[in-house]
């Protein structure tokens, strides 16, 4: 069992750059002595502002990640670069100019440079880079700039780890869209239109616009178009002004705090599966188990999934595994509100307001859902009463259709997403599969009333 060394560990604290150099090798390695070492950073991370730039090889990632490093630098932030490019001029493999110029930057004491082996990573690229960007954040770096190819899915998992996503375009390469949309395309909060000092930037932004245009934002924020030319710093001004209004942006309205918790939530898993699997391997390759079951395959005698659950009756002695206790992703469900659509809330407030015995606490108008809403507080819950604001309201539709009556029961839920994951595969009708943004900000998503005894329901994630 390695121990964990803890003069090397204060050195890393230290902002020791032999030693992060080291330290993030051991996680690219896969030393075991690496996943001692994660434990003791970790608690000591999760500040540094993460910046994922991607876009296509060449299109000047590098020269303006050389450029925003130097611009944080400027207010005194310590800057962490992570160049997940194989071709990027950081790991050398550029141009003499280009090599000459990092080297500068990588010398200046505030900034560490390091690029990422993108190939034979055995957890996969994203789960090396997230530990490296751990080791960097706990290691003192307050801004860290990641640069992707945005191409494959390797990528779009590491863009997916950042705090904010930059996607660089630029003038000429007229199918860049159409190769990015699969992918990061949509994960962008920016995006920068570089080498604008050459023609044909107007038709790139043009593209950009008309494709965010089709594109639903979920978390209301309205990605800017920004124009660069990285080899003069013309727009980076701009650009810094733009991340900082997105980094507001995602601490005020609670996107940073869903982002981060989606990212581990699909990094636990990851590693979960990972991890059983390879645990799960090792076992049947010590006993044999492994090579007896390929030879049934490959003698067809027994087929694939046959041999699949065979191998897990074998790894999971009967009854165990699915009496393993597990909190259901629905656990601790409470009443919101209760909707009760009426004709009018002039004549339905008062009669609530004998009953109740106070006042509404609010009444307004939502404008985006053409409602207008009289609370009433009754404990932990409210009673809404909801009025139509015009005939094409979902509120107005409901009347039409049942009369005036309950409309809808919403339900907080600790764990939206995973609720939806479960009620879905029970068989559920799902409204929204994914959790929304509703009003308040708050994460929303319907269930249909025709698989719960008519009610519609709204779960809202517990904030
Ligand atoms: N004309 C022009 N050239 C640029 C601009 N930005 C970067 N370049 C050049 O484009 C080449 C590729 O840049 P680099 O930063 O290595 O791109 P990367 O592969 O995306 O990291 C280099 O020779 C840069 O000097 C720009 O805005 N205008
Ligand atoms: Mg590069």
């Amino acid at each position: 069992m390695p121990e964990i060394d803890h003069v090397f560990l204060e050195k890393i604290l230290a902002g020791d750059r032999r030693s992060i150099a080291q330290a993030i090798s051991a996680v690219e390695n896969r030393d075991p002595a690496a996943v001692l070492l994660l434990r003791e950073l970790f608690p000591k991370s999760g500040r540094a502002c993460v910046i994922g730039l991607t876009g296509s090889p060449g299109a000047g990632k590098s020269t303006l990640v050389e450029k925003l490093a130097e611009k944080y630098r400027r207010r005194g932030k310590r800057v962490g670069i992570l160049a997940v490019d194989p071709t990027s001029p950081y790991s050398g493999g550029a141009i003499l100019g280009d090599r000459v110029r990092m080297q500068s930057l990588s010398q200046h004491p505030g900034v560490y440079i390091r690029s990422m082996a993108t190939r034979g990573q055995m957890g996969g690229l994203a789960p090396a880079t997230q530990d490296a960007v751990t080791i960097l954040d706990a290691a003192g770096c307050e801004v860290i700039l990641i640069e992707t190819v945005g191409v494959g899915q390797d990528e779009v998992e590491v863009a997916r780890l950042a705090d904010v996503t930059v996607l660089l375009l630029v003038p000429g390469l007229g199918d860049d869209i159409q190769t990015f949309k699969a992918g990061v395309m949509e994960i962008a909060d920016l995006y920068v239109i570089n080498k604008v000092d050459r023609p044909g930037a107007e038709r790139v932004e043009q593209e950009v616009t008309a494709m965010l245009s089709l594109a639903t934002c979920s978390d209301g924020w309205q990605p800017p178009i920004l124009k660069t030319v990285a080899t003069t710093g013309q727009g980076l001004e701009e650009l810094v002004k733009a991340l900082d209004a997105f980094h507001d942006f995602s601490q005020k309205g609670g996107v940073s705090g869903r982002r981060r918790k989606d990212h581990w939530r699909s990094r636990l898993l990851d590693l979960l599966r990972q991890t059983l699997f390879e645990r799960a391997v090792a076992g049947l390759l010590e006993n044999g188990l492994l090579d007896r079951q390929v030879a049934e395959l490959v003698s067809h005698h027994k087929d694939p999934h046959q041999v699949v659950d065979e191998i897990i009756a074998a790894l999971i002695p009967s009854g165990e595994g699915s009496s393993v206790a597990s909190p259901s992703p629905t656990a601790g469900l409470k009443i919101h509100h209760l909707g009760i659509a009426v004709e009018s809330l002039g004549s339905a407030v008062p009669i609530f307001q004998k009953l109740i015995g106070k006042a509404p606490t609010a009444e307004e108008t939502v404008v985006e859902q053409k409602v207008r809403v009289a609370s009433f507080h009754l404990g932990d819950s409210c009673l809404e009463l909801l009025e139509g604001t015009s005939e094409d309201s979902p509120i107005s539709r409901f009347i039409a259709k049942r009369g005036p009556g309950i409309h809808h029961l919403a339900l907080t839920v600790p764990d939206l997403a995973g609720a939806l994951c479960m009620l879905g595969s029970d068989g559920v009708r799902l409204i929204d599969r994914e959790p929304r943004v509703g009003a308040d900000n708050q994460r929303i998503a319907f269930l249909h009333p025709s698989s719960i005894a008519g009610v519609l329901i709204e779960l809202i994630e517990e904030s």
